[in-house]
C-alpha cells in the first residue's frame, strides 16, 4: 500500500514537472532512479508502452523507495548501491534490503541491455566472443533461451565475462552475479512483470523477441574487459 501510495504520487510529480528523473551518482543518498535511456513506447511492438510504464515506474521505482526507507539512518547510507549488494549477500537477516537493493541494480542494468534498433546477432569482437564461447551465434541463442525457459520461478538470465569467456547463467528471484564481485554484460528479466501484459504465459516468445529485435549488442560491448 506504502508502494502504491508513493509510485502514485512519483507518477503524478512526473508528469507535472514534465523532466526526467536526474541521475546521480551511486554514492549519493537517497538513491536515485536513473532515467530509461529510452521513451516507453521505444520498445513497441516488442514491449507495450504499458509494461514499460508499469514495470519502470511501480516495480523499478517501487524497489527503490524500499531501498531508500531501508538504509535511511543506517550505516547502509554512507556506501555505494553496488556495495551494499556485496555486503548484504552473505547476511541472511539482510535478506529484504539484498533483494530491494538488488532488484534496483538490476533493472537499470537491464533497461541498458536494450535498444529499440537491437536484436539479431553482434558484430566485431563480440561476435568473436560469442563464437569462442558458444561454438556459434545459433548455439548462444539456444542456451540463452534454455536458461531462460529453465528458470523455474522469477529470475534473471545474464550474460557474464569470465577471464576470456563469456558464459550464460540464471538466477532467481533478487540474485545478481555482481554480488560474487562477477562482470554481467548484458541481462534479461523473466519475471512475470516483464512480460505477462503482453505476452501472457508465452515466456519463450518473449526471450526469443528479446534476442531478435531488442538485444543491445553495442552495451554489451562496452562492457568487455
Ligand atoms: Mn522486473
Amino acid at each position: 500500500m506504502k508502494i502504491h501510495t508513493f509510485c502514485k504520487l512519483s507518477v503524478l510529480a512526473f508528469m507535472l514537472s514534465g523532466i526526467s528523473i536526474i541521475s546521480t551518482a551511486s554514492t549519493a543518498q537517497p538513491f536515485q532512479l536513473p532515467p530509461l535511456p529510452y521513451d516507453y513506447y521505444s520498445l513497441e511492438p516488442h514491449i507495450s508502452a504499458e509494461i514499460m510504464k508499469y514495470h519502470y515506474f511501480w516495480h523499478h521505482k517501487g524497489y527503490l523507495h524500499n531501498l531508500n526507507e531501508l538504509t535511511a539512518g543506517t550505516e547502509w547510507e554512507q556506501i555505494s548501491l553496488e556495495e551494499i549488494i556485496v555486503e548484504s549477500a552473505d547476511h541472511p537477516d539482510q535478506q529484504n534490503l539484498f533483494n530491494n537493493a538488488a532488484q534496483v541494480w538490476n533493472h537499470t542494468f537491464f533497461w541498458q541491455s536494450m535498444h529499440p534498433e537491437g536484436g539479431g546477432p553482434p558484430a566485431g569482437e563480440m561476435l568473436e566472443k560469442i563464437e569462442e564461447s558458444f561454438g556459434s551465434y545459433a548455439e548462444f541463442r539456444l542456451e540463452f533461451a534454455s536458461a531462460a525457459a529453465g528458470e523455474f520461478a522469477s529470475g534473471w538470465v545474464w550474460l557474464i565475462q569470465e577471464d576470456e569467456r563469456l558464459i550464460i547463467e540464471s538466477t532467481t528471484d533478487a540474485e545478481t552475479p555482481i554480488a560474487e564481485g562477477r562482470h554481467p554484460l548484458l541481462t534479461l528479466d523473466v519475471w512475470e512483470h516483464a512480460y505477462y501484459l503482453d505476452y501472457q504465459n508465452r515466456r519463450g516468445d518473449f526471450v526469443k523477441t528479446f534476442l531478435d529485435y531488442l538485444i543491445n549488442w553495442d552495451f554489451a560491448d562496452s562492457r568487455l574487459q
